[in-house]
Order: structure tokens, then sequence, then C-alpha cells
């Protein structure tokens, strides 16, 4: 006992948006009890072991999602722990923002497999019952683990790559000292450690403060609109957005660079970027604009590539169809609304596209009279089932994950710090370091050293 009170969704996201949330630990029902409330206005914690209650979860004062608590009491529970779940039906987004307010009231976000490694250490499960769970989900969390490293923009996963490597440095230097004191000299060694552990501090909490503001919470599916200049790539997003965010005209490279719009679209998430016509281009401004939007069509989950069925394939479309990853690609048929576009401009839209992309499924569409929405929805619905893209509710735990392993690296940095400034003998600091530089490397997804039960454990997928 004494470990923390965990919480996760311990379902994948699917087709009704049904999610569970799992909170395990000695004060999972008093955590419960702060975002649950019944309409009888009675207490989880007043109620008998194994039962099941009809409620709302609150955010403070905003409803978030309305439930049914189950409630089982250590140690008739999976993981032997007093556990609640909430069974939530507001759809995706719903569940996380459920998850989101019970981490905000007292829970920790789960580590991948912490349910089923509780279970295992409280005897009930064995090892070979755990490991029959974890062969079943490794794919699954593999691609979680790859997602939410990839979730990380480039520049922070190679910040903390940076930051890791410093540390690094420092317990190299400790840890020859000790061994070879003749050639290595510790005399003064406070003073480095010091101004080492004062800037590493700043420079973890630069980036913490960077994911409280949210710009790394870069969940939700990664949605890129492509297509050549003109094809109405702004006034998609525009659409979808429900709001007039991106300039729209009908001179040819309106948009220059990339914006971003999150938006909900039946329940899924989507991270929405709207990018620069893609065409050979004399122009420099222009042409970043056209270089970013490759770069961001490489690392789409899901490409809604825009064909204009006015102007026709062309080369140009030919040229970025080539390019397109076509498991990810949606293709919508934009300006159907013209009147000269019949069926047969249609169907030859349709020809043109498949000799270069093959089997695909079109969506006709028109931003300007709002046609195609519905066979949107569902085409990205389907592919999301079929599992071509993923939208992954992991991503968002993992990035709870990110940024406690964070806070946790420069609590560790923190004592190395207090430890300089009282003068500790040079050992106590190596553990600290070593501390933070493994947190860190959990981050980056980095194989740390450990006994092996978690070794096995930590391959497990979240909230199983
Ligand atoms: N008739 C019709 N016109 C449309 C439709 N969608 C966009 N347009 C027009 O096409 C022109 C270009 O639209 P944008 O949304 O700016 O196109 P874009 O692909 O973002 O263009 P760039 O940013 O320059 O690459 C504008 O004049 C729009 O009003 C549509 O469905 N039907
Ligand atoms: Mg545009």
């Amino acid at each position: 006992m004494g470990e923390q009170t965990i919480a996760a969704i311990s379902t994948a996201l699917g087709s009704s948006g049904i999610g569970i949330v799992r909170i395990s630990g000695e004060r999972a029902v008093e955590v419960a009890d702060r975002v649950f409330r019944s309409p009888s206005g009675k207490r989880l914690a007043d109620c008998p072991s194994h039962t099941i209650h009809y409620g709302y979860i609150y955010d403070g004062d905003q409803m978030i999602d309305e439930v049914l608590a189950m409630l089982m009491r250590g140690p008739h529970s999976f993981t032997t722990e007093d556990t609640v779940e909430f069974d939530c039906h507001g759809g995706v987004y719903v569940v996380k923002r459920v998850l989101d307010a019970v981490l905000r009231n007292g829970a920790v976000p789960a580590e991948p497999g912490e349910f089923t490694k509780r279970a295992f250490l409280g005897g009930r499960i064995d090892l070979s019952q755990a490991e029959a769970v974890m062969e079943l989900i490794q794919s699954q969390n593999e691609y979680a683990l790859e997602a939410s490293v990839r979730q990380l923009k480039g520049n922070v996963s190679e910040k903390i790559r940076d930051l890791r490597a410093d540390i690094l440095h420092q317990l190299a230097f400790i840890e020859a000292a000790l061994d070879d004191p003749e050639h290595y000299e510790l005399d003064g060694y406070e003073g480095e450690i010091l101004r080492f552990s004062v800037w590493m501090e700043e420079e973890l909490s630069a980036l913490i403060r960077s994911f409280e503001n949210g710009r790394q919470m870069t969940e939700g599916i990664k949605t890129v609109i492509v297509g050549k200049p003109n094809a109405g790539k702004s006034s998609i997003l525009n659409l979808l957005a429900g709001e007039e965010r991106a300039i729209v005209t009908d001179v040819a490279g309106t948009t220059r660079d990339v914006l971003e719009e999150n938006i909900v679209l039946d329940g899924m998430n989507l991270r929405l970027l709207d990018t620069a016509g893609i065409h050979d281009t004399e122009d420099p401004v222009e042409s970043i604009g056209v270089s970013r939007a490759w770069s961001h069509v490489k690392d789409a989950d899901l490409i809604l590539y825009v064909a204009d069925s006015f102007s026709g394939i062309d080369e140009n479309d030919r040229h970025i169809l080539r390019e397109l990853d076509k498991e990810k690609t949606l293709v919508l048929i934009n300006k159907t609304d013209i009147e000269q576009i019949g069926e047969k401009e249609i169907n030859r839209i349709y020809g043109e596209i498949q000799n270069v992309l093959g089997e695909f499924t079109p969506i006709p569409f028109s931003a300007k009279e709002k046609t195609g929405m519905e066979e949107l929805k569902k085409s990205i619905s389907d592919m999301f089932f079929a599992g071509r893209i993923s939208f992954n509710d992991q991503i968002y735990i993992t990035n709870a994950r990110h940024k406690r392993l964070l806070d946790e690296a420069r609590e560790s940095i923190r004592l190395v710090k207090a430890g300089a400034e009282s003068g500790v003998s040079e050992d106590l600091y190596s553990i600290d370091l070593m501390d933070a530089y493994e947190k860190l490397g959990l981050i980056l997804g980095e194989e740390v050293e450990d006994d092996l039960v978690d070794e096995i454990f930590r391959s497990f997928c979240m909230g199983k």
C-alpha cells in the first residue's frame, strides 16, 4: 500500500464512444466522490462494495457526462485495491475530459500495464497470465508509445535528449572522480553542480510550462488538408471549424503558412491543419509554406486531399497524389456545386485520381454548399475502425505522463540543487541525477534498467 491512486481510460475508445475510466488505489473512492454527483446526493464512500450508481461527472461546476459508477472495494477488485469505474457515455472527447477531471482531483495517470501489475502484486493473477495479457496488447502498445513520442514535436524530444546527455555528462564525471580520484578532481564540484542544477531546473520548468500552455498537447488525429492552390482547402477548414478561421480568396496561393484548428467531429478529435497550396513556385514565402505543407503531410495521421473538380486533375495533382500515403488519404472532390460539374465530369476525375492512387473512396464535396459532410464523417470513422488511422486515447494519457515525468525529473534536480547548497557527498548527487535521467528517458520511450517485474509490466498498454 502507500502507492499512489492511479487512473486511466481502460477501454479502447470504440464505435459507440463508450469508455470506462478506471481509478484504483487507496484514495480511489475519495477521488471519485470529488467528481461524481448522484441525483440523490449520496456519496460513494457511504455505499456498499460491488454496487452501481447512476450520476454525473462534474469538473468544478461544469457537468461533463452522465455515467454509471461501479464501486469495488479491495481486495475484491481486479487490482485488489479500492476501485471505481466510471462508465461514460458521452463519446471519445468526453471520456478524456472525465479522466482529466479525475487526474485533477488526486489521481495520477497510470503507467502502462500498471493495473495489471497491481493485480499481479496483489496476488490476483500470476505472471504467466499477466504475460498472456501483455502479448495480446503488445502491438497496440507499441503504436501508443511510438505515437506518443511522435506527438512530441521534434524540437521537444531533441531538447529532452540534449538535457539527458547533459545529465549523463555530470553523472559520468562523478562516477569517474569516485573511481579515479587521482585524475578527476571533485574539489569545487559543489559550485559546478549547483550552477548545473539551477540551469537544468530552469530548462525543465520551461518545458513544463510549454506543456501547461497546451502547446504540446497535440492530441487528436493529425489531419492535414492538402491540395493544389485554390482547390478550396481553406474553405473546407472553415466549414469544419464552423467559423471563418482561414482567409479564402479566389487568388491562388492565398494560404502561405500552416493554420491549425482543433475540432470535434462526431466525437472524434481532429487536429486540423490547413496548408499552402502545393505547386512549383519562385516566391520564397510561398515555397517555405509549400515545404511546410509537405512535412506535415509526411507525419499526418489522416490526409484530406482536396481536388478541384472545376479545374480538373492536372500534373500538379498527380505530383501530389503520388506522394500521399494511400492508407491515410481521403479524397474530397470539391466544388461539385458548380453548374458545369455533372456526374460525367466527376467520374472522369475519379478515374484520373484512380490512375495514380489506385482504389479509393471519393467524397463529392462542396465547401460552398456544405455538402459531403456526412460522407466525410463516415469515411473518417470507417478508417478509424479499419485501423487505418489510429486515434488513440492513449496519446492523451501519455501526454499527461510526459508532463508528470518532467515534473518528477525537475523534483530530482531540485534535490541535487538542495544537496549542492548544503554540501552532501557526491554519490548522493548521482542518485538524484540518475533519477532525473531515467525519468526523461521514459518520456522518450527509452529502456531503463529495472527489475523484471517492472520490465514486463512497462510494456503493457495503459488502462489494463
Ligand atoms: N463554387 C465553389 N467555390 C469554392 C468551393 N470551395 C472553395 N471555393 C472557392 O475557391 C476559391 C479558393 O478557395 P480557398 O479555400 O481559398 O482555396 P485554397 O485551396 O485554400 O487556396 P490556397 O490557399 O490559395 O492554396 C475561393 O474563391 C472559394 O470561394 C466550393 O465548394 N464551390
Ligand atoms: Mg488556402
